[in-house]
């Protein structure tokens, strides 16, 4: 079966029709062709935005989402109750990636602090208030938070360290709730930069995207 993976669309209340119609035209293409989707998560930006204004604003290309589609949940929809953390087909292992960031780039904090911390965010409306009351109740981690509610949380050597993680086959030594044996192939989004080596692929932000084939081949692909 081929699948079409695709991660990071982000989408809020000001995303572009430009964006959006490239999004539904992705979808169409998609049910045409009869392939599995699997998106990896921060399909929606809920961070500092009001998330029921988020869906509205989108209503048309969400109504258009592949009917045959497995749903990550990425630290920025992790609210997302119809997402799965984690998701496994054959070898190929599927994770959204801010596990792999908060294992290597945030050593100073433990996922679960991380999640907890993401979900505030999620819930903070679109008010700089709200943002103000999240920042008083983690104030112990007043830091680390500036660090990931930061536009540039993490650097291009972020990244590089979690790809490196992933080429030399490290990724067995992390935190990360996620069973990798020798031969499986980890595909994480997240960082959004296409990557790909011997044991794992990014897609990328949309509308960079990935295809796995019949025989598991992964290609990197742009809408
Ligand atoms: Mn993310």
């Amino acid at each position: 079966m081929t699948y079409f993976v695709y991660s990071d669309v982000h989408l809020t209340h000001s995303t572009s029709d430009k964006n959006l119609n490239s999004l539904i035209s992705f979808y169409n293409y998609i049910k045409e062709e009869g392939v599995t989707a699997i998106n990896l998560g921060d399909y929606f930006d809920y961070w500092r935005c009001n998330n029921f204004d988020v869906l509205s604003h989108c209503s048309e290309a969400l109504a258009m989402r592949p009917i045959h589609e497995i749903l990550l949940t990425g630290n920025h929809d992790i609210i997302n109750t119809s997402g799965v953390p984690t998701w496994a087909k054959g070898k190929f292992r599927f994770i959204h990636g801010h596990e792999l960031d908060v294992a290597i780039n945030m050593e100073y904090m433990t996922l679960e602090n991380y999640i907890a911390i993401a979900n505030k965010l999620c819930m903070s409306g679109n008010t700089i208030g709200s943002l103000a009351s999240v920042l008083w109740s983690f104030r112990t981690y007043a830091g680390l938070i500036y660090k990931i509610t930061h536009e540039k949380s993490w650097d291009e050597n972020d990244i590089q360290r979690i790809e490196d993680c992933i080429n030399l086959h490290l990724t067995n030594y992390l935190p990360t709730d996620i069973d990798m044996s020798d031969r499986s192939y980890l595909i994480f989004g997240h960082t959004h930069r296409q990557f790909k080596c011997e044991c794992g692929a990014n897609p990328g932000a949309f509308p960079d995207y990935l295809t796995i084939d019949d025989n598991d081949q992964v290609k990197l692909e742009r809408w």
